[in-house]
């Protein structure tokens, strides 16, 4: 690598911390302090504890672990490690206030960028190709994305807004699409800012299927509905029906039925629900039957990157479904442009060699699959990053919603949560065996 390749992982390290902040600096000014310390649902920190935490994770790593620096506020640690106080109990702890907490964060940052402006990128693993300022703005990035559901769940008045994303015409071509069998690379072992979960490269053999050209709309979810699916046992493993039960769950969470038509709830308003954008906050189980009771079935992790990747022609996996090139706006729906999934079938431009749709962007897709680690995984570089969730307690999410930045967006990206979650901007579409 060149002097001139450092100094673009420079500017490029330097412009997505930058981007970071400030949509942090967005989701923790467009309410008043009082919303920044409550905590809106049991299932999300409060505002401020993520504010803190962002800079204090900046601190551990950049200032702490790069730089070699001594902790700023030694006492503040345990307050903001994540393993030590679950979210439910975080509103009571001695958190740094609003002001204090933004203070905190823009002292840690100033440093840290003094740090990127001489950093040797070649000098540890950690610094290689830029990787913990990468990895810095990416976390950043998720807790983002994280206080954007708060910001969903909490009640009031609307506090953000954002254009709609472009009509789209109605998506005419083909409901499925056939991904050949064989061997494809699944994972990277080259791209520099990929986090550990995604490595290594590595070949998987996939037996031929059929994928759902486009997520899986309002409409079509409402048709399970309609239709009785919530009634319906067989639809349902049995840790799903007990769970709905158990809820009295009926609809997608934010979905309330007013006479004959379906309303929800989104950032402080409430509005018809678009039959044509992809159906989102469904747990797994609601996805999972869903499925069941079209005939089909969730695509697994290997094969929803096989549709995304995977490009015939070459034989090679591809970055991103519409090639290497990184996400631009006429790709996909990423990094909060919208406050919604687009229409299914829009973005023509981000389509796969296969030509399926808005795998990136819009919505996490659930997968069929548990949280597993690739052979050959290595946790880097902590084991509370990945590690320690890997288990049949979670299931993989792919993709990434319109609420991901581009930074923590690729076609290795892997999410997982448990399958009762559904605060979380999920969505999915299903796939069946090609019958042989
Ligand atoms: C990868 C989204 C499951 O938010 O729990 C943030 C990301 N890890 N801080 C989460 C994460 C540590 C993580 N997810
Ligand atoms: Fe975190």
């Amino acid at each position: 690598p060149t002097e001139a390749d450092g100094e673009g992982l420079r500017e490029r390290a330097l412009a997505s911390l930058t981007t970071a902040r400030a949509r942090t600096t967005l989701l923790t000014s467009c309410v008043e302090d009082p919303d920044l310390t409550a905590q809106h649902s049991p299932l999300m920190s409060p505002l401020v504890w993520d504010l803190a935490h962002i800079g204090n994770q900046e601190e551990l790593w950049l200032l702490r672990a790069v730089g070699g620096r001594e902790a700023m506020r030694p006492e503040i640690d345990g307050l903001y490690d994540a393993f030590e106080h679950p979210r439910s109990e975080r509103p009571s702890l001695p958190l740094l206030a609003p002001a204090e907490a933004r203070a905190y964060a823009a002292e840690v940052r100033g440093r840290a960028l003094d740090l990127l402006a001489a950093a040797d990128f070649h000098g540890s693993r950690l610094t290689e190709a830029g990787f913990a300022f990468g990895m810095i703005a990416q976390h950043e990035q998720q807790h983002d994305e994280t206080m954007l559901i708060t910001h969903q769940l909490r009640k009031g008045p609307q506090a953000l807004t954002a254009p709609d994303p472009e009509p789209a015409e109605l998506f005419a071509g083909p409901a499925e699409v056939l991904v050949p069998g064989g061997p494809f690379t699944m994972g990277t072992s080259t791209e520099p800012w990929a986090l550990d979960n995604e490595r290594p490269a590595h070949p998987v053999d996939v037996a031929p299927f059929w994928i759902d050209t486009t997520p899986v709309t309002n409409a079509a979810y409402t048709a399970f509905i309609e239709d009785g699916g919530y009634d319906t046992e067989r639809w349902w493993t049995p840790e799903g029906w007990a769970h709905i039960r158990q809820h009295s769950l009926t609809a997608p969470l934010f979905w309330r039925r007013d006479g004959g038509q379906w309303l929800r709830r989104r950032f402080g308003i409430t509005e018809a629900v678009p039959p044509d954008e992809p159906v989102m906050h469904v747990c797994w189980y609601e996805a999972d039957a869903y499925a069941r009771w079209a005939g089909r079935r969730l695509p697994t992790e290997a094969e929803w990157e096989k549709a995304a990747r995977h490009d015939p022609a070459t034989g090679r996996s591809n970055r991103y479904p519409w090639g290497d090139a990184d996400p631009a706006p006429e790709h996909a729906n990423l990094g909060q442009r919208h406050l919604r999934p687009a229409p299914a079938g829009s973005y023509p431009k981000g389509e796969s060699p296969l030509g399926v749709r808005q795998l990136i962007g819009d919505v996490w897709e659930w997968t069929a699959s548990d949280f597993l680690p690739y052979p050959g995984f290595r946790a880097f570089p902590y084991k509370e990053y990945s590690q320690v969730f890997f288990g049949s307690e979670h299931k993989v999410l792919r993709g990434g919603s319109f609420a991901v930045d581009p930074v923590a967006c690729r076609g290795t990206f892997r999410n997982w949560d448990y399958p009762i979650r559904r605060q979380i901007f999920s969505g999915f579409r299903t796939a069946r065996s090609e019958a042989l």
